[in-house]
């Protein structure tokens, strides 16, 4: 094999050499991350069969891409934490001892890339040379791997520059796991059916993955580098690793602040970093401008400030539900150069799914190939079908997205999906409560996926399946991280989910929430009015801004945010439950925490005059 000269960093030389050598691809390809690459990529996965190029007229540049059925979604239970002890993995996560797990792998990887070509893919998670990214470096067997991760991450010659000599990075194997035996015909989408590993070594860290070509769990810079290693990083070198969108929201005096928001999944997290606000804001002149909306990296800075970057450059969105009625700004990012998964493709070469439109077309090809009409009793795109796309087609894309030092963090957003007990919006009293609302968030299932329907699953900070050490040490590097800032964000938790006992939502939502998160920006900045409840402090009627929403009434708001005494016992009693899992590490503030806001709730409700009328 022969490595290029520009590639001067003496670790990442051998450490090829010797996945090659273990991995033995027929061919290497180092990426150089120029359009002329991903368009050859491109051009030769449609060759293959592993593309189909969309009518350019109607989505220029643009691909769709079907996965193996098998194929479709991160794999959890499949997913580890290999710390050599198995108490620093936690009671969240699933361990193997690294030895035994090396071994494992090693058997995997023995050979996995035969008739295939191996990827070098250099790549920086934030803006290079910005003091909050990091590097990495993932060699895959998936071209897919490669174009997509030019979308999502920096990719490219300029990263082995950085690196220089010496420079550190993160290593990222990963293979589909399906070697081809000379003459043996390849599938469009190779994966390993009974195979799967998703493997971190948080003390090496180091990634590898076998098995899987699909989103989180091929495109390694995503969810095992920028969470689970990076939670790692973060809580050794004192900085933040979080599954949150940025957004900026501009007032019409000109100033800007920055919130950073985690939801669970099916909270319309992407809808949120994206959102238009209402006609009067928009006319008075506030406006709402998209960081990120999936990972935020965030760092204290000289000033005290803190500091946050998306490390990533792309979208990898849900496609189902997103039209232009929900997030025009989304519909209009992946207007072209865009990869789609799992989508159906309309008669015309383009493509559609459940939410697209109102009405759906009269045939399609479904996400599995097959022919469908209306009638079919069956979903037409795959639920996690996927658009991967830049970020920079993004209309509201923030002026300071790409700015290596990153935008300073006024307010921390905690969201969950809850029909009930939970208000529109409230602000934690201080960091450590913050820190415990944000712990014991929790969100309902809207998939038979996991659980039954409609029940509470507990999601702390979001970053369940994310955290790659133990989640009370999380909790615990929190609280840690807050006693260092000397004005550190307010925390914030909303639900825009509360079902009146009809079952229907009580908040219409969408860009309604500007009015939410005009109190909340005015609130971190010491100027908005609230009062007291048992659970935080909250706006009023009078505290919100109602322009162009004159049906909404104060007795419709006040059963949005009532606090029921009896459903809020019930909810710390759960909340302790979560507790008893963590216990031998849990911090104690928590715990005084929990029966602190249980005192405060025998307080008469009639005293914060939120009582529904
Ligand atoms: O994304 C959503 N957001 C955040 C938007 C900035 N969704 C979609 C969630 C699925 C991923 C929402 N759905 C939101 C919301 O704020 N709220 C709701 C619930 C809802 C759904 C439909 C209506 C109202 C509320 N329809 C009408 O009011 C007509
Ligand atoms: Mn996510």
């Amino acid at each position: 094999m022969d490595i290029p000269g520009y590639v001067t960093n003496a670790k990442l030389r051998s450490w090829v050499e010797e996945m090659v050598a273990l991995c033995k691809p027929d061919h290497v390809h180092w990426c150089d991350g120029t359009q002329d690459e991903y368009d050859r990529l491109c051009e030769q996965m449609v060759e293959s069969g592993t593309f189909m190029r969309l009518n350019a007229g109607k989505r220029p540049n643009s691909f769709l891409t079907r996965s193996d059925p098998g194929d479709v979604a991160r794999v959890e239970d499949r997913t580890f934490i290999c710390s050599r002890r198995k108490i620093d993995a936690g009671p969240t996560n699933n361990w193997v001892h690294p030895g035994e797990m090396k071994e494992t792998l090693a058997g995997l990887f023995n050979g996995c890339m035969r008739g295939r070509t191996m990827y070098v893919i250099p790549f920086s998670m934030g803006p290079l040379g910005s003091p909050i990214a990091h590097t990495g470096v993932e060699l895959t067997d998936s071209p897919y791997v490669a174009v997509s991760m030019r979308i999502m991450t920096r990719m490219g010659r300029a990263v082995y520059d950085a690196l220089g000599h010496d420079g550190e990075f993160i290593p990222c194997m990963h293979s589909v796991g399906m070697p081809l035996e000379p003459g043996q015909q390849d599938v469009s989408w190779p994966c390993n059916k009974e195979n799967k590993y998703i493997v971190h070594f948080p003390e090496e860290r180091a990634i590898w993955s076998y098995g899987s070509g699909y989103g989180g769990n091929a495109l390694l810079g995503k969810k095992c580098f920028a969470l689970r290693i990076a939670s790692v990083l973060a809580r050794d070198e004192g900085w933040l690793a979080e599954h949150m969108l940025i957004l900026g929201v501009e007032n019409p005096e000109g100033e800007k602040t920055y919130v950073a928001a985690a939801f669970p999944s099916a909270c319309g997290k992407t809808n949120f970093a994206m959102l238009i606000p209402p006609a009067d804001f928009q006319e008075e002149g506030w406006k709402v401008t998209t960081v990120g909306d999936d990972i935020a990296w965030i760092k204290p800075g000289a000033d005290g400030k803190l500091y946050a970057i998306n490390p990533e450059s792309g979208f990898f969105g849900v496609a189902p539900g997103t039209s232009v009625t929900s997030n025009p700004n989304a519909m209009a990012s992946i207007r072209a150069n865009t990869i789609f998964t799992n989508v159906a493709l309309t008669d015309d070469g383009d493509v559609w799914w459940e939410g697209m439109t109102e009405e759906p077309p009269a045939h399609l090809i479904d996400w599995m190939g097959q022919d469908w009409t209306p009638g079919s009793n069956r979903k037409v795109a795959h639920p996690n079908a996927r658009f991967t796309a830049p970020i920079s087609q993004c209309p509201v894309i923030d002026a300071a997205a790409d700015d290596p030092q990153g935008v300073p963090i006024t307010a921390f957003i905690f969201g969950g999906r809850r029909a009930n007990t939970v208000p529109l919006v409230y602000q934690a009293f201080n960091w450590n409560y913050g820190v415990y609302a944000a712990a014991t968030m929790g969100s309902e299932t809207t998939a038979a996926a996991a659980g039954k329907l409609g029940e509470v699953r507990r999601d702390p900070f979001a970053m369940l399946p994310f955290i790659g050490y133990h989640m009370a040490d999380y909790f615990n590097h929190w609280l840690n991280f807050g006693r260092n800032l000397p004005n550190p964000p307010r925390i914030f938790c909303v639900n825009w989910f509360r079902r009146d006992a009809n079952g229907h939502f009580l908040w219409p939502g969408f860009g309604d929430n500007m009015r939410i998160l005009k109190w909340i920006v005015e609130r971190a900045r010491g100027r908005a009015t609230s009062i007291e409840s048992p659970i935080g402090w909250m706006p009023r009627y009078e505290d919100l801004d109602w322009r162009g929403m004159p049906g909404f009434s104060r007795q419709l708001f006040n059963e949005l945010m009532s606090v029921d005494r009896n459903a809020w016992q019930q909810e710390l009693l759960s909340h302790e439950e979560m507790f008893m899992k963590l216990y031998d590490r849990l911090p104690k503030e928590l715990v005084f925490i929990r029966e602190l806001i249980l005192s405060s709730l025998w307080r008469s409700p009639e005293r914060w005059g939120l009582a529904p009328e």
